[in-house]
């Protein structure tokens, strides 16, 4: 083994995240010289099975503080990885692990173990001289992932009367990623002028995912007629998917049994209803967490019959479990990727490889809170998966994710290939053609 690839130095430190939350950096530095660093990104509409996020309670940032995280990581973690080889991802997946002990990372915090398993990867990468997506993913990383723009924004993540948490645009019909953050960009643009003619100017403010919020608009469907109203401006119709995340877990009432939707109780079935009458209507392509979280008969009902994608967030967590238990029953057909809901790269590229192998799709996913660090988007590329959700284009942490996805669609050059209305196959129809 080359002493290069060896751990010298690991350094955490408290950072800000887009909502101005306290969240965890690492810098993992090599003997050869190289540093890797990564911010850990930060949910608010959280699944319940996620990995543990460790706060620091008490008055200090209203008790959103990460210091206990940060010296998890450099008395605990630090001391016991130094020497180690970057580039073994896995083993050092393992021993993080083993010094956590625990079934959902609360001793150590999932956001101090995420911090240091992505920084190793970009540490290796740095060290050997190669991009992540390439690190990552080989030297067949080349599919660019078709981008799902929130461009109106509800439920947790706005100050919305919406429900449905992202009302999404997916521009499957562009013939590169360029084309289609440029398309996404126009109607974003176009969006915003039709928005604040009907629903005022107070439309014109983003929220957490640089979505509008226009003030009185309180249905799914208001929000897809604007948004198509839009892609029909500029002429392009037919180039464009709607999509959505209910993030339905957030609207379910445990104890009744009932999701309450416009201050109306709805029942499993009436959502279901909802949907099915949505598809027929809507040019709808995916739908993430359309029912709540423990409802895996309903989502297997919902894939079956609604014929388009279904994405499990709170549902699967980015665990081999749960999409185990998904396959099974054939709940979803699709998986959101979040490294941090599991909380090390490893095990977050192995319930890819599980998703894969069972015919599942793979949407790579931002947090509600990201910052301006871009692994996630060399994450997409490296995966293959042909699917990226992070945000509106606009809001630096958002852009900063699709400005690296079109460097690296310039580096790849005549090699990169854009997913397209395929992109829940992308992998496979490409491989097709090889
Ligand atoms: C989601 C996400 C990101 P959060 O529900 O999919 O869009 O939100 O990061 O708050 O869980
Ligand atoms: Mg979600």
């Amino acid at each position: 083994m080359e002493n290069k690839f060896r751990i010298e130095k690991i350094v955490a430190r408290e950072i800000l995240d887009c909502r101005g939350d306290p969240t965890v950096e690492v810098d993992i530095l090599t003997k050869g010289g190289s540093l890797g660093r990564a911010d850990v990104p930060v949910g608010r509409s959280t699944g319940k099975y996620e990995a543990f996020e460790l706060r620091d309670g008490g008055k200090r940032y209203r008790g959103r503080g990460v210091l206990k995280a940060i010296k998890n990581i450099n008395a605990v973690i630090g001391p016991k990885l130094i020497g180690m080889d970057v580039t073994r991802q896995r083993e050092i997946d393992e021993l993080l692990l083993k010094l956590d002990g625990t079934k959902d990372k609360s001793r150590l915090g999932a956001n101090a173990i995420v911090g240091v398993s992505l920084a190793a990867a970009k540490a290796a990468a740095q060290s050997l001289g190669m991009p992540l997506y390439q690190y990552i993913g080989g030297p067949n990383a080349r599919i660019l992932p078709v981008p799902f723009l929130n461009l109106i924004n509800g439920g947790k993540l706005a100050a919305t009367e919406l429900d449905f948490q992202e009302h999404i645009v997916v521009p499957t019909g562009a013939k590169t990623f360029s084309e289609a953050i440029r398309m996404g960009t126009e109607v974003y643009h176009e969006l915003g002028r039709i928005l604040e003619k009907k629903w005022g100017r107070h439309s014109l403010n983003v929220a957490d995912e640089g979505g509008y919020t226009p003030p009185g608009m309180n249905d799914v469907r208001q929000a897809f007629d604007e948004e198509l109203r839009a892609i029909e401006e500029l002429g392009y119709t037919d180039k464009f998917a709607l999509a959505l995340d209910v993030a339905a877990s957030h609207l379910y009432d445990r104890k009744g049994g009932v999701y309450l939707i416009k201050g109306k109780k709805m029942t499993r079935e009436d959502l279901i209803d909802f949907y099915k009458e949505l598809v027929k209507t809507y040019p709808v392509a995916s739908i993430e967490d359309p029912l709540e979280q423990n409802d895996f008969d309903g989502f297997a009902e919902l894939t079956k019959e609604l014929g388009i994608q279904i994405v499990g967030d709170d549902l699967f967590v980015t665990n081999a479990e749960r999409l185990g238990k998904g396959i099974e029953c054939g709940a979803a057909n699709a998986l959101l990727w979040k490294v941090n809901q599991v909380g090390t790269l490893t095990e977050a590229l192995d319930v890819a490889k599980l998703a894969f192998d069972n015919g599942y799709g793979v949407q790579v996913s931002e947090r509600s809170g990201q910052t301006e660090d871009t692994w996630l988007a060399d994450m997409a590329v490296a995966l293959n998966c042909g699917q990226i959700k992070t945000g509106a284009p606009c809001r630096s942490e958002r852009t900063a994710q699709y400005n690296q996805l079109l460097r690296i669609e310039e580096e790849l050059g005549a090699s990169a290939k854009y997913a397209g209305k395929n992109f829940r196959r992308a992998r496979l129809k490409i491989k097709q053609q090889q």
